[in-house]
């Protein structure tokens, strides 16, 4: 059995998103973020970075094996089960392995703090930040608009990790400030996924769990951590 540990936002949906598509079993388990369920001590021996995606596998050989990083995730997942990691030998591979990189140094991250200036920033340092990251998101979506103007999918005609990777930032960009007008490919390509049962289905676990996001402009767990927040001793 695989547990999940998940919050509903798009980090958490990429391996929800797999984990449906492979149709294996697995167990949900929610993280509160805004109670700061993350910084528990039993959480924290799984992932030291405190955040949710993270897995543990109770079927690996030799024990249980925790993993963690959304993409890292989806990568363990893919080999585990030998699917959605498109073949073809070494230059496959790494095509797969850079365009995850990319989506984990740039996209996420970039739509991240969208997210952040969009939804949550106190109105008086809104302007900046929002202007800085509306256009790294746009950025972004640009290389995607680009890889995909003769492509189906990131990868090509199948669909994949790394499309699983970089559709849920994606499935939220109109909402974040950022419509995906300029972007044709890219909207034909969040129709296409968006539209798959797995994937209705990962984004759908987010009805059942209790939200991360709402009202938490003022939020001191999610917004206003430091070093202490993963050095001190939960106590639990
Ligand atoms: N690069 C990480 C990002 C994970 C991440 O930022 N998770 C957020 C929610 S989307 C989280 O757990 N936040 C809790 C916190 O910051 O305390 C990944 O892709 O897994």
């Amino acid at each position: 059995m695989i547990d999940l540990y998940f919050a509903p936002t798009p980090n958490g949906w990429k391996p929800a998103i797999l984990l449906e598509e492979l149709g294996v079993d697995y167990t949900l388990k929610f993280l509160n973020l805004t109670k700061g369920e993350q910084f528990s001590d039993a959480f924290r021996a799984i992932n030291p970075n405190a955040k949710m995606p993270a897995i543990v596998d109770h079927t690996a050989e030799g024990g249980p094996q925790a993993v963690w990083e959304s993409g890292a995730i989806l990568m363990y997942l893919a080999r585990k089960f030998d699917r959605f990691w498109p073949t073809g030998g070494a230059r496959i591979d790494w095509d797969v392995t850079q365009w995850m990189l990319w989506q984990t140094g740039n996209q996420g991250p970039m739509m991240g703090q969208l997210s952040h200036f969009a939804n949550y920033a106190p109105e008086e340092h809104r302007g900046y930040g929002f202007k800085r990251y509306k256009g790294e998101s746009e950025r972004a979506l640009a290389v995607l608009e680009r890889r995909l103007e003769d492509r189906r999918f990131i990868m090509g005609e199948d669909y994949s990790i790394v499309d699983m990777q970089c559709f849920p930032w994606v499935f939220l960009s109109k909402r974040l400030g950022a419509p995906l007008d300029p972007f044709p490919h890219v909207a034909e390509w969040r129709e296409r996924i968006k539209a798959r049962p797995a994937v209705k289905r990962a984004i759908d676990l987010g009805k059942t769990a209790s939200h991360h996001g709402e009202n938490a402009s003022n939020n001191r767990v999610l917004f206003n951590q430091s070093a202490d927040h993963i050095l001190r001793e939960s106590g639990e």
